[in-house]
């Protein structure tokens, strides 16, 4: 079984996009881990109880979908070693490279107030992937391209110091790897969207979930087809809807045809809503109990720094560092 790593920052609640992109595909394997990780959270301004409760909240939702047996999911602030290697691969990581990354780009690029966290942060995330010597990064599109630097920089650092790092390989779904805006079908959904009818949150109520899938932002037609092109807000419920329920997309399609939008918003509803009600009573049970995600964190972290703790001292022993 191929040993995995991913993250998700606690900026907002989680969404479908999330769930689609990553979530779903991530799997509580023997050596695999789960994070919150709260420190990408500080690349943009950022409010502390806010943080906090976001925090334990990402946290309720990784447990709600099982991901913490055996004790795999953890916060990324309470592991040194990922803020340790990270320096260490910041002195390795080269300014081209980093001022190249597209994320970077859209949120940064001719600003001077944005932070230089902002602009590091990718050698944060190969921190994160390397220090558990997984095989496979479970991820949506949007950071394919992290992922490629953190195989540049594993292999960079195995040419020059030795083979230290194990060098991962994203694993990126077909379908769904880019969810989109309901409101906006260009733009990816995002738990920084301010509009909350951008997203359906996997704590979202039936009957909001269904409102706002009513409501999501189509074109003028009447046709049921995939043509992310001219019809990218169909194609975008189109792909929601076959990836919950595992029909293809050409087979929805024909489905709703010559039915028009309604009939289809309203199929695409119901699948949503069957795959989401389940998840929700699990994430609110946990947000109920706050003592259970407390505890699962805290062996999470044991179980992390076990494994982070020799590996960096072997990045250490390999750079040049004494290890105490
Ligand atoms: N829309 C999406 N479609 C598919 N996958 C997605 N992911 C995020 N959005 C989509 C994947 O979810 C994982 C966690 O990513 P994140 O914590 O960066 O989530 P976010 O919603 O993108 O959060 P933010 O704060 O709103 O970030 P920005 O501002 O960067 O958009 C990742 O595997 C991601 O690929």
């Amino acid at each position: 079984m191929a040993k995995a790593f991913s993250g998700i920052q606690p900026t907002g609640e989680i969404h479908l996009g999330n769930y689609i992109g990553a979530l779903r595909n991530w799997r509580p394997d023997e050596g695999s881990y789960y994070c919150v990780v709260d420190l990408h959270s500080m690349t943009m301004p950022w409010d502390p109880d806010e943080m906090r409760r976001n925090t334990r909240a990402t946290a309720a939702h990784l447990l709600a979908l099982g991901l913490g047996e055996p004790s795999r999911v953890f916060v990324q602030s309470q592991v040194p070693e990922h803020a340790e290697l990270s320096w260490i691969l910041t002195c390795l990581g080269r300014m081209g490279e980093l001022g190249r990354m597209t994320q970077f780009k859209s949120k940064g690029r001719g600003r001077q107030d944005v932070s230089v966290g902002l602009f590091a942060y990718p050698l944060l995330m190969a921190a994160d992937i390397l220090l558990y010597r997984v095989h496979e990064v479970p991820v949506g599109e949007d950071q394919k391209q992290h992922i490629e630097l953190t195989r540049d920089l594993a292999l960079r650092f195995n040419s020059r110091f030795g083979p230290v790092f194990t060098v991962p390989e994203p694993r990126i779904s077909e379908v769904g790897a880019r969810v989109l805006s309901l409101r906006n079908p260009t733009e990816k959904m995002s738990k920084s969207d301010p509009d909350p009818n951008s997203k359906i949150l996997l704590t979202d109520p039936d009957d909001v979930i269904r409102k706002k899938i009513m409501t999501a932002v189509t074109d003028s037609g009447r046709e049921v087809y995939y043509d992310p092109e001219q019809k990218p807000g169909i194609a975008n419920l189109l792909e929601i809807a076959s990836t919950l329920s595992g029909v293809s997309v050409e087979e929805i399609a024909t489905v709703y045809r010559d039915k028009g939008y309604g009939a289809f918003k309203g199929g695409v509803a119901d699948i949503v809503i069957a795959a989401v009600h389940p998840l929700r009573e699990r994430v609110l049970e946990l947000l109920g109990n706050p003592s259970e995600i407390d505890q699962a964190l805290e062996s999470g972290r044991e179980h992390a720094h076990a494994e982070a703790k020799p590996l960096l001292d072997a990045v250490k022993q390999a750079v040049g560092l004494l290890v105490p």
